[in-house]
């Protein structure tokens, strides 16, 4: 079917025998892996009027690699052909698209049916998100009511069983009046000539009805006068000459009115293409080339276009699957960031929330608006669900939260056995009484500080689960704490053991405290 492969054209459209449109499945292909927005710029109207030649201008393809032209009374393009080139694009509002050309062929043609031609135009308005009506002269009366008859026709187009199409599904028009050849004032005049003509032309008429179809069936209207060509060369052909021959010329080397004009035209059409919407909602390649299939099938079969409901569940499953593909990112990211915990909760927090946020960004780009908040939703449940702490950076706070523990509790049973060793060892020196509270207290303050800086970097953020010292400090006050105070017991001691030469200077509350300490120091270590 494409037999242009060296090109950047590929033909999407064709008709079989039975007058039927049969779509070339490797550029609906290509349609269908553009994964972003689409912008579809569609140039409809009369057979040889300079359609391909404008829209190779307007993406500057040289006519050797664009949309084929030529210069003979023979209708050039057939079926509709499509750009190949990948074409980002910015409109002047700054919606980021890929653009896509589709080339129709001329109406009118004496080997087309009418009924050909009205298939090639509705599937230009459906399709396009930017329909461009070329016709020539200034705008007439005949070539208007051409348009308002396609228009009533997409009235049998309807969303699904119950809601019409409304103006947001269809395309901005922009009505191009080639070899215009009176002045023209200024870059408005062909946009404020059509304003005009459109209003008397419905008013005389009293074409009210015409008129409501008309103007439901596009976002916006526009019109351009374009002059005659009076192409200018540098080597000073005419512009007959240039015309007849204009695939062998490059685009650098004209000049003069007209292809200022088509400078500023094209301008025009960068500017305002939007993307493809449909229900409001903004379609990308895949569902854009579903949405073809589904219009093709349809006009094929005569029936009435029901769209909606497929392009929503397209854009539905559209939107799970980017959501899965979004969960599995982030998973593996936390994965890859936490396999050595415990972790420092700031910077275990700092990490989880950045890599949240580049979800929800990609979310962003990937997901039709309409589904937004509720995509968002179900991601951020997935991450951080707080009704019931579940979600799968919970997982990860309840281990780090375990490990940390886990390091604690070892890290003061070592202290814990080095300050009873140490102990053992101040205790079994017979002389230790007069000073034993000052090297107690020094003992466990240089435990207690040793502990702090071994976990103190896992517990810098106060409202994240924490590891209190308290619990650390509460440990070590028990294993301090004089808590059977028994003076029989006390004495007897003193007696059996003697290890204790008690200081009679010593105020006998001290004394107390020290010896039972000592005692129960001595049983806890004995146990
Ligand atoms: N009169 C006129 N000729 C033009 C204009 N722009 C381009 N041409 C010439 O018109 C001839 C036909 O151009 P195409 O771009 O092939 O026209 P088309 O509308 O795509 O023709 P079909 O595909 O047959 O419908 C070429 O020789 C062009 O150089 C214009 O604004 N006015
Ligand atoms: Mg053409």
């Amino acid at each position: 079917m494409n037999d242009k492969k060296d090109k950047n054209v590929i033909k999407l459209i064709e008709q079989n025998n039975q007058g039927k449109l049969i779509i070339n499945n490797e550029a609906l292909e290509f349609i269908q892996n553009l994964n972003d927005h689409v912008g579809v710029i569609v140039a409809v109207g009369k057979k040889r009027l300079g359609k391909s030649f404008m829209l190779n201008r307007l993406v500057d393809f040289d006519s050797q690699n664009g949309f084929e032209i030529s210069h003979i009374d023979e209708p050039c393009t057939k079926g509709i052909f499509m750009s190949t080139k990948i074409i980002d694009h910015s409109n002047k509002r700054g919606d980021k698209m890929k653009l896509i050309l589709l080339d129709t062929e001329g109406l009118e043609s004496k080997e087309s049916s009418k009924e050909w031609d009205c298939k090639i135009f509705v599937l230009s308005l459906l399709m396009s998100s930017y329909l461009i009506y070329n016709t020539n002269g200034t705008y007439t009366r005949d070539d208007l009511e051409k348009l308002s008859f396609v228009t009533k026709i997409s009235q049998n187009i309807r969303k699904n069983s119950s809601s019409e199409m409304d103006k947001n599904d269809f395309p901005e028009l922009l009505w191009v009046c080639r070899d215009y050849k009176f002045e023209i004032k200024n870059d408005d005049a062909g946009r404020d000539a059509l304003k005009e003509f459109m209003k008397t032309h419905f008013e005389t008429d009293n074409l009210n009805k015409t008129k409501d179809f008309f103007i439901k069936s596009f976002k916006n209207i526009d019109g351009f006068y374009l002059p005659y060509p009076d192409l200018e060369h540098k080597n000073g052909l005419s512009s007959k000459k240039l015309l007849l021959g204009i695939e062998s010329y490059k685009w650098d080397d004209f000049s003069g009115e007209f292809y200022d004009q088509l400078n500023i035209l094209c301008h025009k059409i960068r500017d305002n293409v939007q993307i493809k919407i449909f229900n409001r909602k903004k379609l990308k390649g895949n569902i854009f080339s579903e949405f073809i299939r589904k219009v093709v099938e349809d006009l094929n079969n005569e029936k009435t276009i029901l769209v909606v409901d497929l392009v929503e569940v397209l854009i539905k499953s559209d939107a799970n699957r980017n959501l899965e593909e979004i969960k599995k990112y982030y998973s593996d990211k936390l994965e890859e960031f936490f396999s050595k915990l415990p972790m420092e909760w700031k910077l275990m927090n700092s990490l989880e929330e950045k890599t949240r946020n580049e979800c929800l960004d990609e979310l962003k780009k990937k997901i039709e608006e309409s589904y937004l908040k509720e995509y968002e939703d179900l991601f951020k449940s997935y991450c951080l669900n707080e009704k019931d702490k579940s979600g799968i950076f919970f997982a990860f706070i309840e281990k780090n939260k375990l490990l940390i523990e886990k390091l604690c509790y070892e890290e003061f049973q070592r202290l814990e056995l080095e300050y009873k060793a140490r102990m053992n060892e101040k205790l079994s020196n017979g002389n230790c009484i007069e000073n034993f509270e000052c090297y107690e207290n020094d003992l466990s303050n240089n435990i207690l500080s040793e502990f702090k800086e071994k976990v103190k970097e896992f517990s810098t953020n106060k409202t994240e689960p924490v590891i209190e010292f308290r619990i650390f400090e509460d440990k070590l006050k028990n294993l301090r704490e004089i808590s059977d105070f028994s003076k029989i017991f006390l004495e007897k001691y003193l007696e059996n053991e003697g290890i204790v030469k008690f200081h009679t200077k010593l105020p006998i509350q001290k004394l107390k405290f020290f010896i039972t300490f000592v005692l129960s120091v001595k049983n806890l270590f004995c146990k």
